[in-house]
């Protein structure tokens, strides 16, 4: 075995977006293209020789032939030891566990997420540090200044790993470990939450049904829910992860997850229902005849946390994305603690879990999360909200109206426009943010503007500045508009509105989301001219 240097040429678009870099799997397949991207990373990188590294992946379309290529140029590039999730998979969450379980350098997830995979579908590439959480803009600002002037790559002459088992091998200098992707984070999640009052719950009757959406937490919902939990076997659906995603959408939102919603809404349904998305880092809660809002269910783990063992001393403060809504805010307000807004994307996250300012994150992009890892952790969610009906012994439903009953209701949608032409949709929010300026004291449509910028954030952790991360306009009300464009999409531009508004403990809590919501679209149209400049009638996808 030799270590080759190979000469290479630039790709132009290797930029990492919201979550690593994404693109088609015909993308990644061109000549070198991976090679690129994983030597731009460890170039960008100081101290790994000798380190140990991570790998895994969610097992898409991809997976298999990515990561020999990585575990090759890995070993060329000289790290000490290669941990891989055994058939080279691992969930986002657990990679993040692992990072930090076995003290490693950081680790490299394969996953476009919840984008559709296969082989005319998405692929991804992700860096993680050694806190286990993404690398921050630092490390990926210099990874994309790298791949743009990349002329050679290392890597190793030698046959692929076999990593269909468990157990130690040897790669040039390298050891490669192929481990258990489910075990450590199985031990983990038992180190959180009261297992024993959760298998009590599940013996009361109580049912609930998990979409694994045939993407990476089949193998961990399993072992976990049906297993340690003792859910019947078939609580579990699409428990087999394939390259695919079957064929389908592993987005776990009121449209791909559409028959489990009117399911929840019957009473033969079960009690309680939930999915994740291909890698396993996002989480759909729906009670019987109560769909729970990620930007809600952020809030109401925040209130409940402490019901948990892992909890049960409270929770330093909260962080959630901006365009997340605001009931989260309410909630560290009554509790007394730090609340933070941060970019959307979880590698902002990073530096305020470290030090220890907040306990729980969310975005309202069906991501949740808290120290215990550096990532979002679908399975975590879901595994908290069971803690919390075993000990309060109620409805999904009954906790979300007392809930509002105390704090009020958020009432919060996002519409997504999908594929627009970028030109148009850069223009769209070029113009919008040049008149901004002009917008706070103006009543439009009878509500009146208190702000409106395109959000900045500066880190209170280690003081660098994030500009240009979205448009917020902010009504006297509490009711507010955010406008950006989409960091993870792989064709043309995705334009993402979120709109919310604010009603009070007293106030009307069942009005339809999408009407009460329906004066801040207008006023989106108004301001923005989304029909008139993208043709589009209606949002691609609304949640
Ligand atoms: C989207 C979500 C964001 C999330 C990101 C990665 O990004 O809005 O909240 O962190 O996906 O999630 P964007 O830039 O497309 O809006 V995942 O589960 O795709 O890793
Ligand atoms: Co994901």
């Amino acid at each position: 075995m030799t270590i080759q240097t190979i000469k290479t040429t630039p790709y132009a678009d290797q930029k990492p977006g919201t979550s690593g870099l994404r693109k088609r799997v015909p993308v990644f397949s061109q000549p070198n293209y991976v090679e690129n991207f994983i030597q731009s990373i460890f170039d960008s990188l100081e101290g790994l020789e000798g380190t140990t590294l991570v790998i895994g992946g969610d097992g898409r379309f991809y997976n298999d032939v990515a990561i020999q290529k990585a575990i090759r140029i890995a070993a060329a590039n000289g790290f000490g030891k290669v941990l891989v999730g055994q058939g080279g998979l691992l969930s986002t969450p657990a990679a993040s566990n692992i990072i930090r379980h076995y003290k490693a350098f950081g680790g490299l997830v394969l996953s476009a997420s919840h984008n559709p995979g296969g082989p005319e579908g998405d692929f991804g590439i992700k860096y993680n540090v050694g806190n286990g959480g993404p690398a921050p803009e630092k490390i990926t600002d210099a990874v994309y200044a790298r791949t743009k002037v990349i002329d050679s790559f290392k890597t190793l002459d030698t046959p692929d790993v076999d990593l269909s088992k468990v157990g130690t091998q040897q790669v040039g200098d390298m050891v490669v470990e192929v481990i258990d992707p489910v075990k450590d984070y199985a031990a983990l999640m038992q180190t959180l939450f009261n297992f024993e009052a959760i298998r009590g719950l599940f013996k009361s009757g109580f049912t609930m049904t998990f979409d694994s959406m045939h993407a990476i937490t089949g193998p961990y919902a399993k072992a976990i829910i049906e297993g340690l939990l003792g859910a019947p076997a078939g609580t579990v659906k699409n428990g087999v992860p394939s390259p695919t995603f079957n064929h389908g959408h592993p987005d776990p939102n009121l449209v791909y997850c559409k028959d489990m919603y009117d399911l929840l809404m019957t009473e033969a349904g079960p009690d309680f229902g939930a999915a994740s998305d291909g890698d396993g880092d996002r989480n759909l809660i729906i009670g019987k005849n109560r769909f729970v809002t990620p930007s809600d269910s952020l809030a109401l783990l925040a209130a409940n946390a402490h019901l948990a063992p892992g909890y049960k001393a409270g929770i330093a403060g909260i962080a959630r994305s901006m365009p997340t809504s605001a009931a989260a805010d309410r909630v560290a307000e009554k509790l007394g603690i730090e609340m933070h807004e941060t970019p959307t994307g979880w590698k902002f996250f990073g530096n305020l879990l470290d030090a220890g300012r907040v306990t729980i994150c969310g975005e309202e992009s069906a991501g949740t999360g808290s120290d215990h890892v550096r990532e979002k952790d679908g399975l975590w969610a879901v595994l908290l909200w069971l803690n919390i009906l075993a000990v309060r012994k109620q409805s999904v439903d009954a906790i979300v109206r007392e809930h509002w009953a105390t704090y009020g209701r958020n009432y919060y949608t996002r519409h997504d426009y999908e594929e627009v032409d970028s030109a148009i949709a850069n223009a769209l929010v070029d113009d919008l943010r040049g008149r901004l300026s002009a917008l706070p004291g103006q009543v439009l449509n009878g509500l009146e503007v208190a702000y409106a910028d395109d959000f900045t954030y500066h880190d209170p952790v280690d003081g660098s500045t994030s500009a240009k991360q979205g448009i917020r306009i902010g009504f006297k009300d509490g009711s507010r508009i955010v406008l950006r464009l989409s960091g993870t999409g792989t064709v043309g531009a995705t334009l993402r509105v979120y709109l919310e508004q604010y009603e009070p403990p007293n106030g009307n809590h069942d009005l339809d989301v999408q009407r009460a919501l329906e004066p801040l679209v207008g006023i989106t149209e108004d301001l923005a001219g989304i029909k008139a400049r993208t043709g589009r009638t209606e949002p691609s996808v609304i949640t």
